[in-house]
């Protein structure tokens, strides 16, 4: 799905930044705040809404993998390995690597501008939704937190705190954004808030879980590497069994929040299982 159009949108890669583009866009990534927003779509605007979805879907991909771009570099977490395969700024270079990223999360905005299956209002609230969570109040806010603690101890609070930013930001946009797509009321964009909130939590909690269990080979990225970098996780805070069953505790309240939702939600549901049922 994402990145093939970006790509096409240039018949041929002839510089490194295409081919850097080009390599960014062929991964093994799990799309999954993609699946979200359209997941949420379809839970609030039924089957209809399908193609709707599409270019939202792909943006905020966009910016996902921009941040994971950045974050390998070696200014931030330095690693090498990404998606199964060496990281961008490993296979071509630092230059580049940060050129694609900041060109990913340009595009990401130009996508949404751009549709035109949905209403100016619609395109606007999408824009806000995702500037927000992917900027100082968001994702970039949270990975400066996360830098300052470094080699630091944290509470449980304070790293639920930049982890709600760091990664939770996105995916509770993700599911917020379909709902913008899906002309949800607002109580339902609220319930989505929350959903949100919850399954992103788990799905960090469960990231350190499966960091502690898995493999490189299984993760297509470096095992064990937070706790070597020194930092706070919750494995290191509440041992692993605790931190496996606040996650499922955390899918459960989310699941209840959309008890009442019809069938059209039924894809939102699986997806949020997956997103705690993992290896990878
Ligand atoms: C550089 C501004 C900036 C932010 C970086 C996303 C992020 C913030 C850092 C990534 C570090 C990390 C491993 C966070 C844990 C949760 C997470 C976002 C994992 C990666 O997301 P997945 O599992 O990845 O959805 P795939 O590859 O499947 O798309």
């Amino acid at each position: 799905m994402t990145g093939e159009r970006v790509v096409a949108e240039r018949t041929t890669a002839t510089t490194a930044l295409e081919r850097a583009l080009l390599a960014s866009s062929m991964n093994s990534g799990k799309r999954l705040r993609p699946k979200l927003l359209a997941a949420a779509a379809r839970a609030t605007g039924g089957q209809s809404t399908d193609s709707k979805a599409t270019a939202s879907a792909e943006a905020i991909e966009l910016i996902h993998t921009y941040s994971l771009i950045h974050d390998d570099l070696p200014a931030m977490d330095d690693d090498d390995l990404r998606r199964g395969r060496p990281t961008l700024h490993v296979a071509f270079d630092e230059a580049t690597a940060i050129l694609v990223g900041d060109g990913l999360q340009a595009k990401a905005f130009e996508l949404i501008a751009n549709d035109d299956q949905l209403s100016a209002e619609q395109r606007v609230a999408l824009v806000q939704c995702l500037a927000k969570a992917s900027g100082f109040d968001g994702m970039v806010g949270g990975q400066g937190l996360d830098i300052e603690a470094t080699e630091k101890e944290l509470s449980l609070d304070e790293l639920k705190k930049i982890h709600a930013l760091k990664t939770g930001a996105l995916i509770t946009a993700a599911l917020v954004m379909g709902g913008i797509v899906g002309e949800a009321s607002a109580s339902q964009i609220a319930k989505l808030r929350l959903v949100g909130d919850k399954i992103g939590l788990a799905f960090q909690i469960i990231d350190d879980v499966i960091d502690v269990r898995s493999d490189s080979a299984t993760l297509g990225k470096t095992a064990g590497k937070d706790a070597a970098a020194g930092k706070t996780t919750y494995v290191a805070l509440m041992g692993l069994e605790a931190a496996e069953s606040a996650a499922l505790e955390l899918y459960r309240e989310s699941l209840s929040l959309i008890a009442e939702w019809d069938e059209n939600t039924d894809p939102l549901r699986e997806l949020l299982a997956k997103m705690v049922k993992r290896d990878r």
